[in-house]
């Protein structure tokens, strides 16, 4: 049997590609506002604590390029055709579905790198998406989340044991985990927004499987805007964490699927500041990253509109 070709969407944030651009992409964030020449300085200074830009291009066209292979590789039905689209860069979302169809695609399916679906985050990324499709006559599946994809949460449980194998054996049952993700404005809440509830579920689904008790989902990353942003904040949950007399922390990261600013300034340099400062030992789940697990759940998730619609 021959193989239908599809194309294969994969959505990310995009990054900078170096100091010089920050202010572009600021200003995209910002909906075209460009940033106070204090908060410009400030987010360039972030960038230059990791080492000037981060990694998160490289690793989604990475995650990119294996979710493909392993598609091609598994499926009997389809051929995948990927394209990297971003949210805030270069190139964009709609730029990645213009290529499509200037390749001759004429269905596709749709994914973000992201695994909680928020009207915010991944609805934005969809709304892009399916209004390029449209306008170029591509017929589009999106998913909207993955967050409890089996090997998703197997990849999680591992990187979770990991961290746990760091503490004395002695201290290990007193080890509080808190599962963070990306904060947004409060009022996702009065929208009933799954958001929160699926990050409590996929925190839930881990805990179960490592078999730890004493857990939490938080908040991380706000940003700086004057409307109330979900919290308490990662930074303020730690200080109350400590004063409840934790002292042992994982911090799992598992709103997001790759190293990137957010990981790696405001939890290891960030978060792990305020621990020296708090007298406290904080582990970081490992990203996901390329992870032959997570890509399998990428796979699986990107199947699953194609097998619903049959
Ligand atoms: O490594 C990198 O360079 C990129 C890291 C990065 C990721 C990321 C993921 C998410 N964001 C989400 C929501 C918001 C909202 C605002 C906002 C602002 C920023 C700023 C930077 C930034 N985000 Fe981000 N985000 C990353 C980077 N984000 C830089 C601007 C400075 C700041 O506020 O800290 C506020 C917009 C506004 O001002 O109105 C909202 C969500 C995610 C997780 C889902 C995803 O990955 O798409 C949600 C990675």
């Amino acid at each position: 049997m021959s193989k239908r070709t599809l194309g294969l969407l994969v959505m990310s944030y995009g990054t900078p590609a170096s100091l010089d651009e920050v202010e572009a992409y600021y200003t995209h964030i910002r909906r075209g506002n460009p940033p106070s020449p204090e908060k410009l300085q400030e987010l360039k200074d972030r960038y230059q604590a990791i080492g000037g830009v981060s990694p998160l291009t490289e690793i989604t066209q990475n995650q990119v390029s294996e979710l493909e292979r392993y598609l091609n590789e598994t499926s009997d039905e389809y051929t995948f055709k990927a394209y990297a689209g971003m949210k805030h860069v270069y190139p964009f979302i709609a730029d990645a579905v213009a290529q499509m169809a200037q390749d001759g695609i004429t269905e596709a399916v749709g994914i973000v790198l992201a695994p909680h679906y928020s009207v915010m985050s991944i609805g934005a990324y969809n709304k892009y998406a399916a209004e390029a499709a449209q306008a170029h006559g591509v017929q589009l599946h999106l998913v909207d989340s993955y967050h409890l994809e089996p090997k998703l949460i197997e990849a999680l449980v591992i990187r979770v044991k990991e961290c746990l194998s760091k503490f004395p054996p002695e201290l290990q049952s007193d080890v509080k985990v808190l599962f963070t993700a990306h904060s947004l404005p409060e009022k996702i809440l009065e929208m009933g927004d799954p958001y929160a509830k699926q990050l409590h579920e996929t925190a839930e689904a881990i805990s179960n499987q490592v078999g730890v008790t004493n857990w939490e989902t938080g908040w991380q990353s706000a940003g700086q805007t004057a409307v109330p942003w979900l919290g308490p904040d990662l930074l303020d949950k730690m200080q109350q964490l400590k004063e409840e007399g934790v002292t042992n922390l994982i911090i799992s990261p598992i709103g997001f699927v790759s190293d990137h600013l957010e990981v790696l300034y405001d939890i290891d340099i960030e978060a792990q500041d305020l621990a020296s400062e708090l007298g406290m030992h904080v582990e970081r789940t490992s990203s996901l990253n390329t992870d032959p697990l997570f890509i399998q759940a990428l796979a699986s998730a990107v199947l699953k509109p194609l097998q619903d619609k049959k």
